[in-house]
């Protein structure tokens, strides 16, 4: 268990950050309980959603060609209305938002990147979702590529929030995952000091339904993979299509969860910025491993906001594995 963060236990988020534990300074703290108290919002409307009926289309698409639900484009504006006003941040990129909001002149320090909704299509069946952020600093008055268009390496901080039977708040530091849950007063209490990713663990989690559409390489694992375990149990498949679910399902227990491109999308559907770099930053300092295919998506120069990239998580092992079929071409 890491020391600086044993004694934790208990302590609320407003408490822990107080205190210095994780090491991020007062720009990313302000954003953080933005963030946290965001999603304490976002979690009572969802637990309500069917019967303030809430649920449903917005009948738009975002920048990506997706179907919005009325509850995406409602965490949205809640996180952007919130993030604003603490005057903490200097700009916002959304999975939601065409162009980042930019408050300019500001002297805060911190860059938001946003999934407000994730796994919206799990919405109208009451199945979890999440909100993934992750959080840039700038010493500068940044250009919108400086601010938004850096390696996921140098990332201040990165996170989830998990609304399911339980809500549940992973915060990463560059060394360290800690995860709060959401108690009957509406406080994130921290109730995992130190979350490491197993070394190893049966899950395997993936769209099987696209297999005929990866390259060779990649149906090459996966045959691998879905038939043995490392260290030779039996597999199993666990496939929730939020990656908030799946990946905190497989940072827990181990295993590993893949969106891997396809023939027609050869970088998968992940978003880099909102999906790929906060997940990945959270599986790394969890002692997990990451991979696109080549090396870690957290070592990749972002070109453009909105770029997609193939993503594989999970327990070192499993993803090591992944990375060394990739690079044979084919098992
Ligand atoms: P939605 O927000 O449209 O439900 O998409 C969720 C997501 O981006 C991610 O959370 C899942 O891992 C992935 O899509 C599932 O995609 P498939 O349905 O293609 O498996």
């Amino acid at each position: 268990m890491h020391a600086a963060t044993a004694s934790l236990f208990g302590k609320t988020l407003k408490q822990v950050l107080a205190l210095g534990s994780l090491g991020f300074d007062s720009s990313v703290q302000i954003a953080l309980v933005a963030i946290a108290d965001t999603s304490v919002e976002i979690s009572k409307r969802l637990r309500h959603a069917a019967l303030d009926q809430a649920l449903g289309r917005a009948h738009r698409h975002n920048v990506f060609g997706d179907d919005v639900q009325k509850l995406d484009a409602e965490a949205n504006a809640l996180f952007c209305t919130r993030l604003s006003a603490t005057r903490a941040c200097i700009a916002i990129a959304s999975e939601e938002l065409d162009r980042p909001i930019v408050h300019e002149g500001r002297t805060a320090r911190s860059s938001v990147m946003l999934d407000p909704l994730d796994g919206s299509g799990n919405l109208d069946t009451g199945l979890s979702v999440g909100s993934i952020f992750a959080i840039h600093t700038e010493v500068h008055w940044p250009s919108l590529d400086q601010a938004f268009l850096k390696k996921g390496r140098e990332l201040a901080a990165a996170g989830y929030v998990l609304y399911g039977p339980r809500t549940v708040l992973v915060l990463a530091s560059s060394t360290q995952v800690v995860a709060f849950d959401l108690d009957r007063e509406d406080n994130y209490v921290l109730t995992e000091p130190a979350l490491t990713c197993p070394q190893r663990g049966v899950t395997y989690s993936v769209n099987e339904a696209y297999q005929d559409d990866w390259d060779a390489a990649t149906r090459a694992w996966l045959g691998e993979r879905r038939k043995i375990a490392p260290g030779g149990a039996r597999a199993s498949l666990r496939y929730d299509g939020a990656l908030v679910a799946d990946a905190h399902r497989t940072l827990v227990q181990g295993g590993v969860f893949a969106y891997p491109g396809t023939a027609a999308r050869p970088d998968g559907k992940l978003r880099l910025l909102y999906e790929v770099n906060p997940m990945a930053f959270v599986f790394e300092a969890a002692g997990g491993g990451a991979s696109s295919g080549r090396g870690s998506p957290l070592d990749q120069v972002p070109h453009s906001l909105h770029q997609r990239a193939p993503l594989v998580l999970g327990s070192k092992s499993d993803v090591a594995r992944y990375e060394e079929v990739c690079s044979r071409g084919a098992a």
